[in-house]
């Protein structure tokens, strides 16, 4: 048995110490988005596979039985290129995906249906955005200049921003309640732009969204192929079992 485990979340971390402490032969995958990911008990492997062509001849010379898909709701090429591989190739993937957040009576939040429809949605006049997006997809708010963006990376910019009014915050989550309505007064933010993450890494900004009675504007998940989905890890060691008690 060889699992390739998609990673970058933190159910993947989480993963990747059950299969550690099972002993199974696994190997987390990176895309190599940031300088310094965190370290895993897994051999780990950075960096895209070159589309799916290269994950199929990854996943054959690697003599890959199982692929855990455990990458992010929004990272819909990875797990787009995993489906179309795994299917090529005959091995049996499963995509661990957490739960999408669901507002309560007291949130004041405005769902769109993807991340390029979040700059159309806020009004006209200048506001004051906390946009916890990343830093992939900034340009999008280039057509909304008006608007003074908090942006927090997990890496510094390494090239000018395109936007005209910014501050920026380094961090990497999880973060806190505290810090989180801390960050949302300092900068006297009005909305705040995220994407249904869904899990508890990200979900601060919203608790703190609610306390201090902000708008919270929010874009759905991409749909993924794939229909062998898991909730979490004990589904998935349950579907490795299957295979590991067959000596597969
Ligand atoms: C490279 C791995 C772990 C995983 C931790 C989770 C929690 C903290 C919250 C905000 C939202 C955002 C962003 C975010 C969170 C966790 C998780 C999560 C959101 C790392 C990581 C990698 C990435 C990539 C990065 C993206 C960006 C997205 C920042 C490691 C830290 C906004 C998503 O600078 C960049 O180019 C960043 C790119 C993809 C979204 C984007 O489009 O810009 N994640 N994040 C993974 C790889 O190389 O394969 O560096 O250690 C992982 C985590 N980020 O094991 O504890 O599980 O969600 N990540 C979002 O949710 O909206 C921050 O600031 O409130
Ligand atoms: P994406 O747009 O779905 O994928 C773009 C390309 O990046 C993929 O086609 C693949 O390149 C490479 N890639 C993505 N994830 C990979 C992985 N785990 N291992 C190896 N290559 C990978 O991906 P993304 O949204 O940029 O996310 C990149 C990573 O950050 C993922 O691991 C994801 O879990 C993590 N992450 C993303 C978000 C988010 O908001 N998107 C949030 C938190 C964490 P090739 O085509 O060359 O194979």
């Amino acid at each position: 048995m060889h699992i390739l485990l998609l990673g970058g979340t933190t159910e993947a971390s989480e993963m990747a110490r059950r299969l550690a402490q099972a002993g199974l032969n696994a190997t987390f995958s990176y895309a190599g988005r940031t300088r310094s990911p965190l370290p895993q008990p897994l051999p780990r492997r950075i960096g895209g596979f070159g589309g799916v062509a290269g994950l199929e001849r990854y996943l054959k010379d690697h003599s890959v039985t199982h692929v855990i898909d455990a990458t992010h709701p929004f990272a819909a090429g990875m797990s787009r290129n995993a489906h179309a591989a795994a299917v090529a190739t005959g091995r049996p993937l499963i995509r661990l995906e957490r739960p999408a957040w669901a507002a309560g009576p007291a949130d004041d939040w405005q769902t769109v249906p993807t991340v390029e429809d979040l700059p159309g949605a806020l009004p006209d006049a200048p506001c004051r955005v906390f946009l916890a997006i990343g830093k992939q997809q900034i340009g999008l708010f280039a057509a909304r200049p008006q608007h003074h963006y908090l942006l927090r990376l997990v890496d510094p910019p390494d090239a000018p921003l395109p936007l005209p009014h910014t501050t920026v915050v380094v961090a990497r989550g999880p973060f806190t309640l505290t810090g989180d309505t801390t960050l949302l007064r300092e900068h006297r933010i009005t909305h705040v732009l995220c994407k249904n993450a869904g899990g508890a890494g990200a979900r601060a900004k919203l608790d703190a969204a609610r306390g201090l009675k902000l708008p919270v504007i929010m874009a759905d998940r991409p749909v993924l192929p794939g229909d062998n989905v898991a909730h979490d890890v004990d589904q998935v060691m349950d579907w490795l079992g299957q295979d590991t008690d067959r000596g597969v």
